[in-house]
């Protein structure tokens, strides 16, 4: 198994104005039983790309679920790991979190020292991602388990900023996420601030529950759209998501 080109393929769509859809499993909320349904419905939907992780795994199933999807389809699976203990080389990549938002070291580069022998070794494409935490209108698990404080949602300029700098950095990817389950997404505002002000491909997720929502940020500058609780609560709403968000490519 050699490494993937996945990075590549992003920046590709970005340029091309195509939009990609994610969808996040968290290894420990999806029970196994139940991933057929939402595996055939990313098949159909033409999903991008899996995203695996959460901020706790606390039933060691990453193994199992990588390998479940494995079976059963062959959308690439990028992991999303809450901390060091959530790697394995069944997946295909890894976003390389930096925590940007955050003024936690070990979330800037502490955690990334521990791990960096065993991806030096691993078959995972690396991409190395800044990762912002937006105000989302609750404390969701990442904010207690990374012991930061969010971007306050109505400060574009703090957003913007930090996105530049992550990117003057030599981040290659911005992911901006309120926050699993969180009551409020991302705002349009902001999303087409931080697109407007840097180049690399934009990660937008967190609270986002109806096609409209996805679309609408899409259609602001973000070029993949994560979506995780919406889908773990109703499958059949993937395939309206995953539509909605191919059909926001921006056609000049
Ligand atoms: C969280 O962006 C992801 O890190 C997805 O969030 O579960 O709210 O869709 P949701």
């Amino acid at each position: 198994m050699g490494k993937t080109d996945i990075y590549d393929s992003l920046v590709k769509a970005k340029k091309e104005g195509k939009k990609k859809f994610v969808v996040l499993i968290d290894p420990d909320k999806v029970r196994l039983g139940n991933m057929d349904k939402v595996l055939q419905n990313a098949v159909d939907a033409g999903v991008d790309y899996f995203f695996i992780g959460g901020s706790l795994i606390v039933n060691n199933m990453l193994d199992q679920c990588l390998e479940q999807i494995k079976e059963q389809c062959h959308i690439p699976m990028i992991l999303f790991p809450g901390n060091s203990l959530q790697l394995s080389w069944k997946a295909d990549a890894i976003l390389f979190l930096s925590l940007i938002s955050g003024r936690n070291p070990d979330l800037l580069i502490g955690n990334h020292v521990i791990a960096a022998p065993y991806l030096k070794l691993s078959p995972l494409e690396v991409m190395p991602t800044g990762y912002m935490l937006i105000e989302g209108g609750a404390s969701t698990s990442v904010l207690y388990m990374s012991n930061t404080r969010p971007i306050p949602s109505q400060k574009e300029d703090i957003a913007v900023c930090t996105a530049m700098a992550g990117e003057m950095l030599g981040l290659r990817l911005l992911y901006m996420d309120a926050g699993s389950g969180a009551p409020n997404p991302i705002p349009v505002g902001i999303v087409e601030s931080v697109s407007g002000a840097t180049e690399i491909p934009l990660i937008v997720g967190g609270g986002i529950r109806t096609a409209e929502k996805a679309w609408e940020n899409a259609r602001a500058g973000a070029d993949v759209i994560v979506v995780g609780t919406a889908i773990e609560k109703d499958p059949s709403l993937l395939i309206e998501m995953a539509d909605a968000v191919h059909g926001a490519q921006k056609v000049e």
